[in-house]
């Protein structure tokens, strides 16, 4: 009798952290500072802080990761965008099994807007909830 054992490895979303930290600052609702580097949420546009919605951006923002422990994914293709702010998709730990993808909750939340840049994602695969 032949038996034939498959085994299938499948990369998790761990193995995609390059930074876990607590973040240090706030700046607009798209871009916020952990220690010296600057984080810019990759594929996202929120209003600037003086435009309109921008101070709502803003809190949403610091309501998703402030004080909370972040789990950032640095764009592979480029690393770094205009100012030599590292683009990155971000995740919070939203329960035991499951991480919340906090680009795609600001857009949800209705205090963002997609724009597909040339990076490592295409925003139209995300999901707001990704398996531990
Ligand atoms: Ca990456
Ligand atoms: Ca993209």
């Amino acid at each position: 009798m032949l038996i034939v054992v498959l085994f299938i490895t499948s990369v998790s979303v761990k193995d995609e952290f390059d930074i876990t930290a607590k973040p240090t600052y706030i700046r607009d609702g798209d871009t916020f500072e952990v220690s010296d580097n600057v984080i810019r949420l990759a594929d996202v546009s929120c209003p600037e802080t003086y435009e309109v919605g921008g101070y709502d951006s803003t809190q949403a923002l610091r309501y998703l990761i402030w004080d909370r422990t972040v789990y950032i994914n640095i764009d592979d293709v480029y690393q770094t965008g205009p100012y030599g702010r590292l683009i990155c998709l971000v995740y919070v730990s939203w329960n035991s099994t499951h991480y919340l993808n906090v680009n795609l909750a600001l857009v949800l939340m209705g205090r963002a807007t997609i724009t597909n840049y040339d990076n490592e994602w295409n925003p139209r695969t995300w999901t707001l909830y990704v398996s531990k």
